[in-house]
Order: C-alpha cells, then structure tokens, then sequence
C-alpha cells in the first residue's frame, strides 16, 4: 500500500558541458523538475521530469508540466491510498490527454517509492535481469565532419558499444560516411533524424544503407506513422521509433503497419514504467528489439533509465552515458560511471533508485520550489 502524503517539485538548472545540438534545437542548459515524494509512512523517493524549455522534442514543456503537475496530476494521488505502483498510470491518465512526461515523473516516483519502502532495489521491483547494460553515446550534431570523426573515435576508444550520430539535411550521408570509413565495419553505428526529413528524401535516406547502420532513428514527422512505413519499404536498414512512440497502442500500430523494427523507449514520453514495461512486453513477443533512450537527464532521471534497461528484451545499448559526459557536477552519489566496456552497472545492491541525492548542491542550483500536501 502507498499513499502520497507530500510532494516537493524544484526547478533546478544544470548547465551541459558541451551544448547538445539535435536537427530540431539546441541546448546548453538543463531546465529540470524534480519530484520528492513522501509517503504517508514516511518513506521519500526522488523522481526526475524529462520535459525541456523548448516544445521541439514533444509539446510538453517545463511550462506546461508544472502546473500540469500542481493543479492536475498531483491531486489525484495525494492522500489517496493506491494498492500497488502499477495502478497509478491508469489514475493520472483517465480523461487528461497528453502530458505523459508529467505523468511519467509522478508515475516513476510511485515506482520508486515501491522500491524504497519495500527495501528492494527498483531494478529488481520491476523484473530486471541484468546487472550491466551495455552503453551508447549520442553525438550531438558537431560544427563540421572533422569534430564529428573526433568525437566518434574517441567514444569507441572509451568502450562506448554504440555510437548515435545525429542528422539532418546538409549533415547526413557524407558525414555518417566519413565516419563509417574513420572508425571501420565492425563499429555499431546508428543515426537519429529527430523528424529533419519528409518522404521526398527517401531516396536520400536510401543512400544510408550502403554504410550498415545499426537503425536510422525517427527520420519522419514526430507523429507519423503512415509515411515511416511507406520510407521503411523502401529501405533495408531498420527504422527505430522514438517520438512516435507514445503509448503501447502506438508500438502496435508500429508494428501492424511496418512502419519500425526497432524501438527506442524513453519513460517519459510514454507516461512511466507500467507504458515501458507493457511496450517491452509486447515487443518481445513480437520480436521486436527494444533499447532505452536518454533526455539529457541528470542522475535521478538515468536511475530509472538503467533500471528499465535491465529487462530482458533491452537488448540493444541504451543512450546512458555516465555522469561525466553530461555535467561538470551531477547531483547524485555516487555519480554513474562506466567501464572500459562500455558498461553501466545496475545498483543491485541498494534499495530504491540506487543513488543518494546531493541536497547541498541542489539547494545551490534550485531557482523554484513549491509544496504539495494530502
Ligand atoms: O532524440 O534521442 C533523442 C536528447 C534530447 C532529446 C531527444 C534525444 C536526445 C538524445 C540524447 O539523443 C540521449 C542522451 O540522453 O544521451
Ligand atoms: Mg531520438
């Protein structure tokens, strides 16, 4: 049983060490929500929002999910008695469309309340069976191909299992060929479009398949289906889905229309672990190989990425870069790290998240907070 009896939402601003360029924006500083919450017999569990400033990832914003979260979400569970993590996504989504990343945030936070109350770490508490996950890097799109080719060799040299390019038209086929040719056949290499591209590119795209992609992520509208599957008959390379993805009703439409092979499951953006979980599900039945995403998050929102990255049917690297790659100061002991493999290790041997949050810092980069009781 858990009952939410306080929530503390703080915005909190973390600055990137390097800005992260995608076709759609830029950013070079981190605009957070973090959730605390308490329960009703006193167990606390951090939880991470992954909205950004800018509503070009997914229409939610920082200024949307804030009061989403204060006037909408929170009160249908504050001082409400829920059996099980698992019921809340289903209270938080009746009649409120859109807003997972809200969601997702008090979703996961249930979850990882669950875990800390029940003294188990969340890996475990969800079904995870891994204990490392192996480890990609997203490479933003770089200021010309020699910073790109640079980038790229020194993530493979570092262990990183999987190298994300990001395109976008003007920054594609040459550029992911340059690499290809520095780094050599066996590097795994992928490209993301976040939606720089429309149908009449096909046969653009199409000149990717010479250069044996892994997958070429979400080149088409954010919300398209219908043309993914028309570009994905006429390529051989896999398209893996991300900001389509919202819902598992969506991973089945995915499927029954051809319109992906692979999908990249972000947490947030389909409203927490009980959508991830039930997408996860569905696509190991259907084959369908699965990996988890990153937003950019700091070290609360990766504890649930690697915790959700430990069920079985993950079984392509994940963007979870440690700590380091993002941030010149994470606000989580101890920070994430990686091996010389290119593995992050699941904290299987602490309750909960499975980091101890540094209040000292946040209190020096918090610029809001605002106090929610039953
Ligand atoms: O498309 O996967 C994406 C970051 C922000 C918004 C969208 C995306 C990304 C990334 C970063 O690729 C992955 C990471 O957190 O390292
Ligand atoms: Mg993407």
């Amino acid at each position: 049983m858990l009952t939410l009896d306080r929530l503390v939402l703080r915005e909190i601003r973390l600055t990137l060490r390097e800005p992260f360029r995608i076709s759609s924006g830029e950013v070079r500083e981190r605009r957070i929500i973090l959730c605390e919450l308490f329960d009703r017999d006193g167990a606390q569990a951090w939880s991470e929002c992954v909205v950004d400033d800018e509503p070009n990832y997914s229409p939610e914003t920082l200024d949307t999910a804030w009061p989403t979260l204060v006037r909408v979400l929170a009160p249908r569970l504050l001082g409400r008695a829920i059996d099980a993590p698992g019921d809340v996504h289903d209270r938080l989504d009746r009649d409120v469309r859109g807003h997972n990343m809200a969601k997702a945030a008090l979703e996961m936070g249930m979850w990882g309340l669950a875990a800390t109350k029940a003294g188990v770490p969340l890996a475990r508490l969800i079904g995870g069976t891994r204990d490392r996950i192996a480890t990609g890097i997203s490479l933003g799109i770089q200021r010309d191909v020699h910073a790109l080719i640079q980038r790229a060799e020194a993530a493979i040299a570092e262990g990183y299992n999987k190298v994300k390019i990001k395109i976008a038209p003007g920054h594609d086929v040459d550029w992911v060929r340059a690499v290809r040719t520095a780094v050599g056949e066996e590097a795994h290499l992928m490209a993301d479009a976040n939606n720089a591209y429309t149908l009449a590119d096909a046969d653009r795209l199409a000149a990717l398949d010479d250069l044996g992609l892994m997958m070429i992520e979400q080149p088409l509208a954010w919300d398209d289906l219908v043309r993914h599957a028309e570009l994905q008959r006429r390529l051989r390379t896999p398209l893996c889905l991300d900001e389509s993805i919202t819902s598992l009703d969506r991973a089945q439409d995915m499927v029954t229309l051809g319109a992906g092979r692979i999908i990249n499951i972000k947490p947030g953006r389909v409203g927490g672990f009980t959508a991830s979980l039930a997408i996860h599900d569905y696509c190991e039945q259907m084959g369908i190989p699965v990996w988890c995403g990153g937003m950019l998050e700091s070290g609360i929102g990766r504890a649930y990425n690697v915790a959700l990255a430990s069920l079985p049917n993950f079984t392509l690297p994940g963007d979870l870069s440690p700590s380091a790659r993002y941030w010149a100061k994470d606000v989580v002991t101890p920070e994430w790290t990686m091996d010389a493999e290119g593995m992050v290790r699941v904290p299987l041997d602490r309750p909960g998240i499975g980091v101890t949050v540094d209040t000292d810092h946040l209190a020096r980069i918090t610029v809001r907070t605002e106090e929610l009781r039953a």
